[in-house]
C-alpha cells in the first residue's frame, strides 16, 4: 500500500504545482489596450526657439478603445497633444485631452494635423539625437517612446 500512495500523493502534489503555475495569468488581468508606436520624430526646432512638435504613428492592435491622455518627456517642462486647424485663415492649435484610437485604429500624428507639443525645451534638440516621450493612457498604461530629431522641414 505505501508505494500506491506516494504515487497517489505525488500526482496531487504535480497537480497542486501546475494549478500554482496557471494561476498567476490566469488571475492576472490582461492590458485593456495594446498600442504600437511607429516613426516616432520631431523637426529640429529653429534656434531660439523653445517648443518642439513630436510626431508618431498609434496603432491599436487590441481589442479596447486606447485613450490616450498624457505625455511628457524630460526634456520639456511639460507636453501635451494638440490638433492644428486653419479657423478664419489663422492656423491655430488645439488641446487634445483625450485621443481615443479604436481596437484596429491607426492614428498618426503629423505636420499639420495632431502633434504632441513640447514646451519649454530645456536644451537644444540635435539632428539625430533621440528624446524619450512617455505615453500616459487612461487604463494606466504608460508607453515609453523615443523620437528621433529630423531636420526641420522633414516630412
Ligand atoms: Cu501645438
Amino acid at each position: 500500500m505505501y508505494p500506491r500512495s506516494l504515487t497517489a500523493s505525488f500526482a496531487f502534489a504535480i497537480l497542486v504545482a501546475g494549478a500554482w503555475l496557471i494561476a498567476p495569468s490566469a488571475s492576472s488581468a490582461p492590458p485593456a489596450a495594446e498600442v504600437q508606436v511607429e516613426n516616432a520624430w520631431i523637426p529640429q526646432p529653429p534656434p531660439g526657439t523653445d517648443v518642439a512638435a513630436a510626431y508618431l504613428t498609434l496603432r491599436n492592435v487590441g481589442h479596447t478603445p486606447a485613450v490616450l491622455v498624457g505625455v511628457s518627456s524630460p526634456v520639456a517642462a511639460s507636453a501635451a497633444v494638440h490638433q492644428s486647424m486653419i479657423m478664419q485663415g489663422e492656423s491655430m492649435m488645439m488641446p487634445v485631452e483625450r485621443l481615443t484610437i479604436r481596437p484596429g485604429e491607426t492614428v498618426t500624428l503629423k505636420p499639420n494635423g495632431l502633434h504632441v507639443m513640447l514646451n519649454s525645451v530645456r536644451k537644444p534638440l540635435q539632428v539625430g539625437e533621440r528624446v524619450p516621450l512617455v505615453l500616459r493612457f487612461a487604463s494606466g498604461e504608460e508607453l515609453h517612446v523615443s523620437a528621433q530629431v529630423r531636420p526641420l522641414g522633414s516630412q
